[in-house]
């Protein structure tokens, strides 16, 4: 009996170690391939990468100096990660980069390292520089993740601060926005997750001054139901309106009608009249009937 303890203890011991090492095996293969490295890319010239992946690198410059830059100042490298958790921190935004602001000096040759988190494609893209060296003003890193990319270019030599963003649809509206500041900059973008003024604020409604404007709440009188009250005096503007459409139309119409009649009937003797009367019902009758199976029929068709 001891020996068949000591046995299924040893078993479960055993289970337990073989799950531990079967579920560190699990977490290490997705570790490894969670970021998928981007480094074979073909050179299609001016400075375009591509992979067959969908890696793209756009604007690359290691040696072309700027214009007013005699000589690379430094090296430096960042690495930039962008992906929905990083929205987590700015109400109102889904993507995001974990850093929105970088500092760097004129003509420094920085090398960008940029990780994509998501199981979507993103782009660190770069606007505004010289177009006769960055084609289209732009560098740009892209790829579809949780994947990872490097580029480099260098900066050029006046005080700038240039926009950074992620072009895919929306995503630079909702978070994925950023600058590069160079030298001490020139004027910052708005709508900086944690940085800058948004454009257009948020609006949550109706502001305390709003309600300052409304109109005074009707206290209900004493007995009488709040609710039944509150209706009316909200109903009070639409029945006015109608009320006085009503009277307008009686104003004016009833004299029309009268004055209709009494040239239809004039010089006619009293039988004649009584017979004109009953015609007239009638094909007002006929007409009013005609219209309501037109109506009927519509409704049924539909
Ligand atoms: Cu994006």
């Amino acid at each position: 009996m001891r020996l068949l303890t000591n046995m299924a203890t040893k078993s479960f011991w055993l289970i337990g170690a073989a799950l531990l090492l079967a579920s560190g095996a699990v977490s290490a293969a997705e570790k490894s391939e969670q970021i998928v490295e981007h480094k074979m890319l073909m050179d299609h010239g001016g400075g375009h990468l591509m992979d067959m992946d969908g890696g793209m690198v756009m604007g690359q410059n290691k040696e072309t100096l700027p214009p007013g830059c005699s000589r690379i100042s430094g090296d430096e490298a960042i690495t930039v990660r962008a992906g929905h958790k990083y929205a987590r921190d700015y109400p109102g935004t889904m993507f995001g980069f974990d850093t929105h602001e970088w500092h760097v000096k004129p003509c420094t040759r920085l090398t960008v390292t940029f990780i994509n988190e998501d199981h979507i494609r993103h782009q660190w893209m770069m606007h505004g520089l010289p177009k006769f060296i960055y084609d289209k003003g732009m560098f740009h890193l892209e790829m579809t993740g949780p994947a990872k990319i490097t580029g480099t270019l260098i900066l050029p030599a006046e005080d700038r601060t240039y926009l950074v963003h992620c072009d895919i649809a929306q995503h630079m509206e909702k978070g994925m926005k950023g600058q590069l500041i160079v030298g001490k900059g020139s004027v910052a973008f708005p709508s900086i997750p944690g940085l800058t003024d948004y454009v257009i604020p948020d609006d949550y409604g109706p502001k305390v001054s709003d309600s300052v404007k409304a109109p005074p709440v009707i206290i209900p009188a004493p007995g009488a139901p709040a609710d039944k009250t509150s209706a009316t005096a909200r109903n009070k503007p639409s029945s006015n309106g109608t009320f006085v459409l009503g009277l307008i139309l009686g104003v004016v119409g009833t004299p029309l009608g009268i004055s209709y009649y009494r040239r239809r009937y004039q010089g006619m003797t009293g039988q004649e009249a009584l017979n004109q009367a009953l015609n007239d019902a009638r094909s007002i009758l006929d007409k009013v009937l005609g219209f309501l199976t037109t109506l009927v029929g519509g409704v049924h068709k539909k």
